[in-house]
């Protein structure tokens, strides 16, 4: 493990969106996630509206352009909706930023101290694959509701009892052909982070998957980003679908780390939010009960609502896809619920892909 950029956890997902204020009531309402913070022109913020919320340690920023000709404007105009921002808290953000840049990622804001009446942040932003950045925040003496600029709020609507996540698992980018690999070598490179046992290589790209795959982490495992590029095959990869719609490399998927998959799914169908199918084949299928075993609610709980399983060697895994969350077939998300299992749902690769591709196909992008 590497002690040269240590790292705390995921911050903040920073997305940018065409109207933050009904992109704040979808996350509260369907995602049961509390609104924290705000900045808008009412605190002086005269370009953009922005509104910072949470459940449990995962924390979304939702920034809309509240005028025409702005950076933010253009972005949204170029890309929909998505993610500009995979933060990441840092110990020292000027020592991370300085390790980062030495080490030939791009600086996009030098270390700059914040501070008001809840105390000092330090951030500086590194750039990543496409438009993306990774601010690094070092908010060990802060005690406010966000940042410096930002005033508490309240939540929109009352939050479920029950929180459906607790925190962001792992965040998904997509990358142009032949460019996941240095992908990753800039994250070990730049962060220090190490592949981990999971990939999508050739074989199973050219047999199903139509992509390639692999995840890097921080030492402590805390931060898990998934790199995938297309793989060339007889069908359009979703990759490829996601570069032409996003207009460029971007965030392909977050995953939500949820302790009840099961409230979760129902909580966010009954508001609305449509997760991928799964057909009864994958639940009827011997060798999946055989290889699954037990797992803490019976398969047919888990057949009822489309919930994926898989296991390995160090226990087993439920998670479920949704299907994109705007017009653009770009950024959705992922609910996982582990025990004990690192992975990523290998053993679901194949059904999971299946089902991606119906819906590309639906859409005439097969
Ligand atoms: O994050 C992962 O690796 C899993 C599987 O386009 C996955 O969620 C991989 C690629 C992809 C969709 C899901
Ligand atoms: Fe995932």
């Amino acid at each position: 493990m590497s002690d040269f950029f240590p790292v705390l956890g995921m911050d903040t997902v920073v997305f940018a969106v065409g109207n933050a204020r009904q992109a704040a009531h979808y996350y509260s309402t369907a995602f049961g996630m509390r609104l924290v913070a705000y900045r808008g022109p009412e605190t002086g913020s005269r370009d953009e509206a922005a509104y910072v919320l949470t459940s449990g340690g995962a924390r979304f920023e939702l920034r809309g352009p509240v005028r025409a000709g702005t950076d933010l404007a253009r972005h949204v105009a170029e890309h929909g909706d998505g993610v500009i921002d995979l933060a990441i808290e840092v110990p020292d953000a000027e020592a991370a930023y300085r390790h980062a840049v030495a080490h030939g990622a791009r600086g996009l804001a030098e270390p700059e101290v914040r501070e008001d009446e809840y105390g000092k942040v330090v951030t500086a932003a590194i750039a990543t694959y496409g438009e993306t950045r990774h601010t690094l925040v070092e908010r060990t003496a802060y005690t406010g509701p966000y940042l410096p600029g930002y005033v508490a709020a309240q939540p929109i609507v009352p939050p479920p009892a029950k929180r459906y996540f607790q925190a962001v698992d792992h965040c998904v980018g997509n990358v142009e052909l032949g460019k996941m690999d240095e992908w990753v070598e800039f994250y070990k490179r730049v962060m220090g982070f190490t592949n981990m046992a999971e990939f999508i290589g050739d074989d199973i790209a050219t047999e199903y998957s139509a992509l390639m795959s692999k995840v890097v982490a921080d030492g402590t495992r805390k931060v898990k980003f998934p790199l995938n590029e297309p793989a060339v095959g007889k069908r359009k990869s979703q990759i490829d679908e996601f570069l032409e719609y996003y207009g460029g490399p971007g965030v392909q998927h977050v995953a939500l780390a949820t302790n009840d998959i099961i409230a979760a799914v129902d909580g966010m169908r009954a508001a609305g939010i449509e997760f991928l199918d799964t057909p009864d084949s994958y639940y009827d299928d011997p060798e999946l009960r055989a290889r699954i075993g037990k797992v803490r609610v019976p398969i047919e709980e888990l057949k009822k609502r489309r919930i994926l399983v898989d296991r390995d060697e160090d226990g087993y895994l439920l998670q479920i896809f949704t299907k994109p969350v705007q017009d653009r077939p770009t950024v959705f998300f992922e609910l996982i619920e582990r025990h004990g299992s690192m992975g990523f749902g290998k053993g679901n690769f194949k059904a999971l892909f299946e089902a991606i591709e119906r819906e590309q196909e639906r859409r005439g992008n097969l």
